[in-house]
């Protein structure tokens, strides 16, 4: 049975997949080794057609409901769901889930920061006392007279509202522009406490509560709330207070990174807290001394995925590529371990690791894996855990037999732009602000700003949707900040240099010449989309760009997600008033009133942003840029530019 069905299997043409060329070095390798990868799997598993339109239900055991996407309809579930109920409640568990993640991310960070301030742990430290005292100040914390540790004492108590809160407003709703506050008020979107709103919601997509779709997007709007305004940006703040804010920094990138006569460890997951420690642990002189006993040079440590997008930003660590890249790089053989915390961690890894005698070690008590190392990640003792990693490492070095072949591919980009430094970058030191954007903005050298962020996905061609996308906003004059893979595939692509201006349209090229700044701005990982929050709520403060977030000529995209994490993500932005497309799939059936909520009814009926869907780059960024320019016109800032900006049909004319 066994051999009848690896005849079977699909074999998949490996250029399709992907336009990473390191990675398809390695797929061709991983094929001559007989070894499987989520490539494989993808193109031997269909999607399920009706699970993908999000038109059955499994929350009970009457079911599961298999709804007909042909004739949404025609058919009920058992007890009477209609599709728009189903559809909602789906989605409504998507975004819990996402909010989920991110929110306990941000809870661990402020753990660690409660037992940094308590005094319980020594080996981390307040490191950026100017940008807590901001945090602190954007809460209505009174900074002035205090010491480091009372403020920080405050502040703790503060945030620990965003999560525990029964009654009220999250804190840090005091940094959303005051006429969406209003708007979320009115239709109560405002988070109270991401628990509450979390327990709220699981409890109204149970069996037989909300059977309403608009009063279940209610709740998961609040939800998705609670996440970016929430979480998010609370994992974001508690960790450049503890770690440093990111300022501008050249990293290399992709599989080259890696060195053959090195020690190789890389660390791929989400929360920077480990990846600090790992840091501290390789340059540690005793370690250094055993790998060098071991015959190696020295060691060399690489992040992947988000964690590493956020120490490649604050840190300058070099970064090893995405989140389909994760399995490829272990076939390369030179991976001496490859240590893991938690989220878009594949099973997978466990399997590819075993081939090529690369021990995957988790470390978080929220993330085991059958077959994996668990050496256990404590914040008191940090060093135990990340010396051990580092030992087993050495001691896999030591052991290598297998061929190694590194692929070539590495990049220099420059990384670490935090919401703080971009003031700083356009206003300069002694006049820090958004208003060169917004006057860049509304004088239409810059034509507006794109978010292009988010995971890969196999069911399309790795990094060539997000590269594509983003270089036909910027031809367009759009400026694109970048966080999380997206960030790595267009780092890898050479476009976060200031070199790459030359691919900008005239009014971008120029100012990005004028500033010596890159087209495409790297914030960092995942929860960092946060910073692309306050940036826009920075645009409207500065003014001339309308009075809220959904004024303003903006536009979001994640196109090759994968991850519920993703759809929250999305949701916040279409919440906070951004205009924001996904690409790949959509879990929803069209000609539904879910549907034109989603895609219309956010905008229309409340005010803020909606939900955009399309497969391809090229159409992704004509429906942005029209939302831009549809924002430019409303705000009358469309007419007087010295110069007419070439539209995307005279360019593909071209
Ligand atoms: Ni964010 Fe996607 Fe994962 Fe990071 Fe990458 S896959 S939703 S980008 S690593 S979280």
């Amino acid at each position: 049975m066994a051999e009848k069905k690896a005849s079977k299997e699909k074999l998949f043409n490996i250029r399709d997949v992907s336009i990473s060329e390191s990675t398809i070095q390695m797929l061709e390798k991983a094929r001559r080794d007989g070894v499987e990868t989520a490539f494989d799997r993808a193109a031997n598993m269909k999607a399920c057609p009706i699970g993908a339109d999000s038109a059955c239900c499994k929350h009970c055991f009457m079911g599961p409901c298999r709804l007909n996407a042909k004739d949404p309809y025609g058919k009920v579930g058992v007890c009477g769901a209609t599709i728009d109920t189903i559809m909602a409640r789906n989605f409504a568990r998507n975004v819990v889930s996402g909010c989920a993640a991110h929110t306990d991310h941000g809870m661990g960070m402020l753990d660690l920061f409660r037992e940094v301030v308590n005094g319980h742990i020594k080996e981390y430290e307040i490191k950026d006392v100017q940008k807590l005292e901001q945090v602190a100040q954007s809460v209505g914390i009174e900074t002035e007279g205090k010491t480091t540790d009372a403020i920080a004492k405050e502040l703790y108590a503060e945030l620990e509202r965003t999560y525990t809160q029964i009654e009220g407003e999250i804190p840090f709703a005091s940094r959303v522009p005051a006429k969406t506050l209003e708007t979320w008020r009115k239709f109560n979107f405002v988070p109270r406490g991401a628990m509450r709103e979390i327990m709220e919601m699981m409890h109204r997509t149970h069996i037989g509560v909300d059977q309403d779709h608009e009063n279940i997007a209610q709740q998961f709007t609040r939800v998705a709330l609670a996440d970016g305004w929430g979480g998010s940006l609370v994992a974001t703040e508690i960790s450049d207070i503890l770690y440093g804010t990111p300022r501008p920094v050249a990293v290399e990138t992709d599989m080259g990174v890696l060195k053959e006569d090195y020690v190789n460890i890389i660390v791929h997951g989400h929360e920077p807290n480990m990846f600090e420690s790992m840091l501290v642990s390789v340059n540690e002189p005793a370690l250094v001394q055993a790998a060098k006993d071991a015959g190696a040079k020295g060691i060399n440590l690489a992040g992947m995925c988000c964690s590493g997008a956020e120490m490649m930003s604050r840190h300058g660590v070099p970064h090893a590529g995405n989140f389909m890249s994760t399995e490829a790089v272990i076939c390369t053989g030179a991976v001496d371990a490859m240590i893991v915390d938690i989220q878009c961690i594949k099973q997978g890894l466990v399997k590819v690791g075993q081939c090529y005698n690369t021990p995957i070690i988790t470390t978080n008590t929220r993330c085991h894996m059958d077959g994996a190392v668990h050496i256990q990640f404590n914040d008191h003792t940090p060093s135990e855990c990340t010396d051990e990693c580092v030992i087993k490492a050495i001691s896999r070095f030591k052991n290598r037999k297998l061929p190694i072949e590194i692929p070539r591919q590495k990049c220099v980009g420059i990384h670490g732009f935090s919401h703080e430094y971009i003031n700083y970058m356009l206003g300069g030191t002694f006049r820090a602000s958004y208003t060169p954007l917004n006057d860049n903005i509304i004088n239409g050298k810059i034509r507006g700003v794109a978010g292009v962020v988010g995971c890969t996905n196999p069911r399309v061609k790795q990094d060539w949707v997000h590269v594509e996308l983003v270089k036909e906003l910027i031809k367009n004059d759009v400026l694109v900040v970048q966080t999380g893979c997206s960030q790595v595939s267009l780092a890898n692509a050479g476009l976060l240099t200031p070199e790459a201006a030359h691919l900008a349209g005239a009014g971008l090229a120029e100012v990005c010449e004028t500033v010596g700044m890159p087209p495409v701005l790297g914030l960092g990982s995942c929860v960092d989309n946060s910073r692309i929050l306050i940036a826009c709520a920075e645009m409207v403060k500065m003014g001339g760009l309308g009075d809220s977030i959904a004024d303003l000529p903006v536009a979001g995209a994640a196109p090759e997600y994968m991850s519920e994490k993703a759809i929250s993500i999305g949701h916040y932005f279409v919440a906070s008033g951004v205009y924001t497309v996904f690409g790949v799939t959509f879990p929803i059936v069209k000609d539904t009133k879910f549907h034109k909520l989603l895609f219309n009814d956010f905008e229309e009926k409340y005010g803020l942003g909606k939900w955009g869907f399309h497969e391809d780059p090229y159409e992704m960024a004509r429906m942005m840029i029209a939302h831009i320019d549809k924002k430019r016109k409303a705000l009358g800032i469309d007419k007087g530019k010295e110069r007419v900006m070439m539209d995307f049909a005279d360019r593909q004319a071209l």
